[in-house]
């Protein structure tokens, strides 16, 4: 079975590789797996139209939105299933952290080296505050599992049923309480603009949207009406566009944190991509059935035995 990836020395975090794998850093037209690393990330229809035996794509990215389109028929897609639980969730509570202790304004203070100590008046910490994750997945109860020693209260919410979560028809009912709202959905046609105007008017006033999902999530224009207004409080991982252009007005509005979709970028985060790669393939070759299974439950899905 030959599997296309980079020929980086970091693929010997893939080992052990199973009988009979053999590594290839060009495309072949038997290559039948993928790992799409990053050295791969330019043109993927024109990298899958070299491989027409593919049978497996293993994305090193948690969303696969910007695959999704470029995958051919009948090729399973996985995504790397809990490679950035870590890094994301890591970020959503410093991204928190930040923004309840009010710190990119200390930051501006700093900058004009002024000593201002009632900017910290009537700040709050997290023991007791209601957090709710939307998008409730491995990320998800990663941030869960680390806000928790603080004494927050996460409820997790899910579009479709999961262990541990509500459904969205309780967003309703749950927003005007959330001090904290943490977006992590993956982008789809049903996400798109998930959160917009009516979401935003039943959040609670002067709560915080963390989005370390994706940008088109949420409607920017929506966002930055309830931003101006003073509604709320953002720290936002992710927008649309990505990048962000420098005349965008979103740079310039009230309470906003933003960093360039780097909630994911940690020194470690290849080596993870890898190691879960090289478990994926000793599943594929054992006929396993697959993590983080994209596009439907096909034979492939459940590993090369099938
Ligand atoms: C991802 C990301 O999807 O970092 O992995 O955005």
């Amino acid at each position: 079975m030959k599997i296309l990836v980079p020929d980086v020395p970091l693929r010997r975090e893939m080992e052990p590789l199973a009988d009979g794998v053999e590594l290839v850093s060009e495309p072949a037209p038997d290559v039948e797996v993928v790992l799409l690393a990053p050295e791969l990330w330019h043109d993927l229809p024109g990298l899958f139209r070299q491989l027409p035996r593919l049978r497996l794509i293993q994305s090193f990215s948690a969303g696969v939105d910007s695959i999704l389109p470029a995958v051919p028929p009948g090729v399973v897609l996985c995504n790397a299933h809990g490679v950035h639980d870590i890094s994301v969730a890591e970020w959503v509570v410093a991204a928190i952290l930040a923004m309840q202790r009010r710190l990119p304004e200390f930051v501006d203070l700093q900058h004009r080296a002024e000593w201002k100590r009632d900017l910290a008046d009537g700040v709050g910490d997290l023991e007791g505050q209601s957090v709710v994750v939307v998008g409730y997945g491995s990320i998800g109860r990663a941030v869960a599992a680390r806000l928790a020693p603080f004494g927050a209260r996460v409820v997790g919410v899910a579009r479709h049923p999961r262990e541990g979560a509500q459904s969205t028809v309780a967003l309703p009912r749950l927003l005007p309480d959330a001090d904290i709202v943490v977006n992590l959905l993956p982008l789809t046609s049903q996400t798109e603009k998930f959160m917009d105007r009516a979401f935003f008017a039943q959040m609670k006033p002067g709560s915080l949207l963390v989005n370390a999902g994706r940008g088109p999530t949420v409607d920017i224009e929506a966002l930055l009406d309830a931003l101006t207004a003073g509604r709320i409080r953002a720290a936002l991982d992710v927008t649309d566009p990505e990048p962000l252009p420098a005349d965008h007005p979103l740079w310039r509005a009230p309470n906003v944190l933003i960093t360039p979709h780097i909630a994911g970028t940690v020194a470690k985060w290849e080596e993870r991509a890898y190691r879960f790669a090289g478990e994926q393939i000793r599943r594929y070759a054992a006929g396993q059935p697959l993590l983080g299974v994209q596009t439907g439950n096909t034979p492939a899905a459940r590993g090369l035995a099938n």
